[in-house]
């Protein structure tokens, strides 16, 4: 039988994306808590949490920029490393400053059943969704080492769970799947930001290899079994 080497990423499970004070806060966000732990009772190879962790003078910050408003206003963001490469980015409210309350990982979550965390998104100059990458390809930027982590651990399949289901969790489970591994979002265990395009975008997700399943599809129920 083929290898099963699972290994969990719980994604931005942050103060800042929860009601009832989290500045950016998603819907129901604070509701994933209980999937999110029944996971982490699981037999993973390897348990990662991530946090969004901002200097104040973040670049994806309305506030940082003359005139413009969160939510609905986007910026051109470019490649530190190459001003031929730019791309329109959605700006936010300030959110996850390092080592403010908002950027607490909630105290919902069983933290100590977490092997590892990784903290994203700390170059002012730069917006990362996935906690693998940032999305610059000419050259590469900041690689946090999360896919060599996994890899040495002989991880096979990657389960995604976390905030928010339509930017960070999803930037994180296409880049898992591009690894090579093969990927899941469960979907009990996220919420998006814009609940209305969850739909669309969860469709769009097969074709990037991968599959957004349930806490009752055989692929978690395949980690209640002895593998
Ligand atoms: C996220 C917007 C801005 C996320 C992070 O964790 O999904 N969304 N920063
Ligand atoms: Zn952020």
């Amino acid at each position: 039988m083929a290898a099963f080497k699972p290994a969990l990423i719980v994604v931005d499970f942050q103060e800042d994306f929860c009601p009832p004070n989290g500045s950016l806060a998603v819907q129901g966000g604070r509701d994933i808590a209980d999937s999110v732990n029944a996971l982490l009772s699981l037999p993973f190879v390897l348990k990662i949490a991530t946090k969004d962790w901002h200097p104040p003078s973040h670049v994806s910050f309305a506030a940082n920029h003359d005139g413009k408003q969160p939510f609905t206003d986007y910026i051109t963001i470019t490649n530190p490393a190459n001003s031929n490469e730019t791309y329109e980015t959605r700006l936010w409210p300030v959110h996850c400053v390092q080592g403010t309350p908002g950027a607490e990982l909630v105290p919902e979550l069983e933290a100590g059943k977490v092997d590892k965390i990784i903290e994203k998104g700390q170059d002012d100059r730069v917006e990362m969704y996935s906690p693998f990458y940032d999305p610059f390809q000419e050259p590469r930027g900041c690689d946090s080492g999360l896919a060599g982590t996994l890899k040495d651990a002989g991880v096979t399949d990657v389960y995604v769970v976390g905030l928010a289901a339509d930017y960070c969790v999803l930037n994180c489970a296409v880049d898992a799947a591009k690894e090579g591994f093969e990927t899941f979002i469960v979907d009990e265990g996220t919420r998006a930001v814009d609940p209305e395009g969850w739909p669309k975008v969860r469709q769009g997700l097969e074709g990037k290899g991968v599959k957004v399943v349930s806490m009752e599809s055989a692929a978690v129920q395949r980690l209640m079994t002895a593998f």
